[in-house]
């Protein structure tokens, strides 16, 4: 399977975040990127390709144009302030406050466009975001050209992103608009399927009214888990998109055992959704020995994933998104697309 790569993610980096009452250098850092390119180079798994270029006009079916306006002018305006350094938000409107009349100020914009604190802008960052939707479209068009798989190894990550905001480390959603240039390339039906250890909150907001993308995501409880406040099981989808979402959370301490049963019931509700492309949202912060993830599954796992995942027979778009074991994220990444590949 080819993968696609650019080396734009890079510029977002040497970030802060706000962990439990510190702040600390963020989790999601470049050399995530860099141990899952050198380590589908040592597999052999494929060609990798630089993106093509492209516009913006898929990502604005799924992300508002003062969003994406938002995303591209961000550091900037937080630097025309006077301010320096990291931009990142402190302050939201949550119900009880207006979301309805955006603020001027950038300082208050963050929060506007924001979930939580986890976006931060550097100087870098918007090229990173613009490279990973670029990763991913270019990723698209290889699956809809009549590849059986492809590799969108792009950062930052995407499904914690909704239509009008960032948060958990994501900005553009590039699996949604990914799933958005299949449909445009001519595929009826897509699912996605989100295997990350969070909830993918900003996927679901994207498609929750849309009958043509089916979404189901396996994940840690948010009862317990972040995002904490979307990704339960009683959430099916809306309107057009009543019965096309499908949630599946689990308990902390998620071993094998379970985390495969959940996987065979979002396997088979995709199937019974009957697709005609699948994109899999790819995090590896399943892994026991992550940092933020709390489930137990071990490397020799993964690749039983992606031998799953083969047996619903479809063209498959996988891009990455989560897993802050930085030393074993090439392996366990990786190891979910041999697993696709091998001879069955
Ligand atoms: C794409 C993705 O995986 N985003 C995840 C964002 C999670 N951000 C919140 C992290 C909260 C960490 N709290 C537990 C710290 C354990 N030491
Ligand atoms: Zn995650």
């Amino acid at each position: 399977m080819k993968t696609v790569f650019s080396p734009h993610h890079a510029g977002h980096g040497d970030h802060a975040e706000l962990v439990a009452g510190a702040i600390l250098p963020a989790y999601e850092r470049p050399e995530r990127a860099g141990m899952i390119r050198a380590r589908v180079e040592e597999v052999g798994l494929g060609a990798i390709l630089p993106p093509e270029e492209h516009g913006l006009e898929t990502a604005r079916k799924i992300h508002a144009d003062d969003y994406l306006d938002f995303l591209q002018t961000a550091h900037d305006r937080w630097l025309a302030r006077g301010n320096s350094g990291v931009a990142l938000p402190f302050v939201w409107p949550r119900p009880g406050l207006r979301a309805d009349t955006p603020p001027e100020d950038i300082e208050g914009l963050l929060g506007h466009y924001s979930f939580d604190g986890g976006a931060p802008f550097v100087a870098g960052t918007w090229a990173a975001v613009k490279a990973a939707h670029d990763v991913a479209l270019t990723a698209a068009g290889l699956v809809a050209g009549g590849e059986r798989a492809a590799f969108a190894l792009g950062r930052p990550p995407g499904h914690h992103a909704g239509r009008g905001f960032a948060g958990g480390y994501c900005y553009i959603n590039n699996a949604a608009v990914a799933a958005q240039a299949l449909r445009d390339h001519g595929v009826r039906r897509v699912a996605i399927l989100d295997i990350d250890y969070h909830h993918g909150n900003g996927t679901q907001e994207i498609f929750y009214g849309r009958g043509d993308v089916f979404v189901a995501s396996i994940h840690a409880d948010p009862r317990m888990e972040f995002p904490y406040f979307l990704g339960h099981a009683d959430e099916r989808g809306e309107a057009d998109g009543a019965e096309t979402t499908l949630n599946v959370p689990l308990p902390h301490e998620t071993d094998w055992s379970a985390w495969s049963s959940g996987l065979e019931e979002a396997c088979r509700a995709v199937a019974a959704f009957a697709p005609d492309s699948l994109v899999v949202s790819l995090g590896t912060d399943t892994y026991r020995g992550d940092p933020l993830g709390r489930f137990r599954l071990e490397t020799t796992d993964f690749p039983r994933i992606g031998a799953r995942l083969a047996r619903m027979g479809l063209a498959t778009l996988f891009v990455m998104e989560g897993g802050y074991a930085v030393e074993e994220i090439g392996v366990n990444a990786v190891g979910v697309l041999t697993g696709f590949e091998q001879p069955r």
